[in-house]
């Protein structure tokens, strides 16, 4: 097996270790996923957030078949098919309103570099071009994109890559375990943090900023939580500066939260949403970023032979992509999957709560149907002790994700509360078993 595992260069794995024991998936339906062998893996984590609805949906597979052989690729540019623009307008209608222009791309990492170009020649046609700075938050997870990576705070996937983008500072993340450890839900304390954006904008003027990007919840960088306050005020200092705020829905977009975007669930409307993952249910590559009207009609001047924007992709909008979006919007309406989070809230919570006072279990955070879990670190060894946690979990059928040294948990929407009750018992056995 090992040699014939060569030639492909695994993203984010440690390569040497899963060739030497690989973790292999051959098929999934609902809630699970099967190994060639044949052993269930019950799925904690949607794939890796995006499977929202669960896995192999009828309508989502029919609809990807029956595009495939009827309309393979329609170029996007200068052209378009009929389901780029009915599964953009059933995207604006479950965006906050106001937020009703769709700009497809494949990938989240795409969607925020879309975002961030977006952001920089909106003001640029308005006239205010020195508005070029971005902002990104310490401990941020935008994608793996040169943007990305820059106003991304995720240290080890910046180290590594040179200077990244000019003209790129970062506020504070929100992550304080000395006041809100163990916190249900949203934590009490950190609202103030969103007033470190005045202390940027007091470093380098209003007048040089254009866009502030943050994840309402930041999942990647272990599941940290906007204190009570924090988004609203992050909000009223952008408007108060001329500032875009941009959320990065990538993973708390499509029912996480328990409404179709975070925005909804927190009460705060930013200029942008990129988005992606559980937009076709994970089947097929695709990302967008929604805006506000205003941004969009800024562009819309002109002669109108010209193009407006000068930026797409080969595959925006690719007809796979689209159908399998309309096929999963129509599966999570069906089920009432972009709210299920809500009542299922509280299971999640009690479940997730109950490993409180496992060994080395320093923090756990939640809100609607995601979960962390943070492990203090084996000494030296920074990421080993959950690392070892994932594997003992994979072994007794469950799987989950982990960051650093916590475990992350974000589950299909369709999760019933044995399943809960399943993840969490395997998780708390592997946590003692690794004490
Ligand atoms: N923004 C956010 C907030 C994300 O979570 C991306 C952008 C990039 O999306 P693409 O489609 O380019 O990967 C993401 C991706 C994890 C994990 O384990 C999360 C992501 C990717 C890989 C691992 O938490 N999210």
């Amino acid at each position: 097996m090992a040699e014939r595992m060569d030639a492909y260069w695994m993203p984010f794995t440690a390569n040497r270790q899963f060739k030497k024991a690989p973790r292999l998936l051959a098929r999934s339906e609902g809630m699970y996923f099967w190994t060639p062998e044949g052993r269930q893996i019950l799925d904690g984590v949607a794939g890796l957030w995006c499977v929202n609805a669960g896995h192999a949906r009828p309508k989502i597979v029919q609809a990807i078949a029956q595009q495939a052989g009827e309309l393979d690729y329609a170029p996007p540019f200068q052209m378009a098919h009929p389901k780029a623009f009915a599964l953009a307008e059933q995207l604006a209608a479950l965006s906050p309103a106001g937020m009703n222009k769709v700009f497809f791309t494949n990938s989240g990492s795409e969607a925020v570099e879309t975002a961030l170009k977006m952001a920089i020649a909106y003001h640029r046609v308005r006239g205010e071009a020195s508005r070029t700075r971005l902002i990104g938050r310490e401990r941020g997870y935008h994608g793996v994109n040169f943007g990305g990576i820059s106003v991304g705070g995720m240290v080890a996937n910046r180290k590594m890559f040179g200077t990244l983008l000019a003209g790129v500072d970062h506020i504070r993340h929100t992550h304080d375990p000395a006041r809100n450890a163990f916190s249900v839900g949203q934590p009490e304390h950190g609202a103030e943090l969103a007033d470190d954006l005045e202390r940027l904008v007091a470093l380098h003027d209003a007048s040089t900023i254009a866009a502030v990007i943050v994840e309402p919840i930041s999942g990647s960088s272990g599941v940290l939580l906007p204190p009570k306050g924090y988004l609203e005020r992050l909000r009223a200092i952008c408007d108060k500066h001329g500032i875009l705020l941009i959320f990065d829905e990538v993973i708390t977009g499509f029912g996480r939260t328990g409404n179709p975007f975070a925005a909804q669930t927190f009460g705060v409307t930013p200029d942008m949403i990129t988005a992606a993952k559980g937009i076709t249910n994970g089947a097929v590559p695709m990302g967008a970023v929604i805006c506000q009207q205003k941004i969009h009609d800024v562009f819309m001047q002109g002669p109108e032979h010209l193009i407006e924007f000068f930026h797409g992709y080969t595959y925006s909008a690719h007809p796979l992509a689209c159908a399998a979006g309309l096929a999963t919007l129509e599966t999570y309406a069906d089920e009432g999957l972009l709210t299920r989070a809500q009542p299922m809230a509280g299971t999640f919570a009690d479940a997730v709560h109950s490993l409180k006072g496992l060994p080395n279990v320093i923090d756990i955070r939640n809100f609607g149907l995601v979960g962390g879990i943070e492990l203090a670190p084996l000494p030296g060894e920074p990421a080993k002790r959950a690392f070892n946690v994932f594997l003992e979990c994979w072994e007794q059928g469950v799987l989950i994700r982990t960051t650093g040294d916590t475990i992350a948990l974000s589950p299909p929407l369709i999760i019933e509360k044995s399943q809960i009750e399943r993840i969490v018992d395997v998780v708390g056995k592997a946590i003692r078993k690794n004490a």
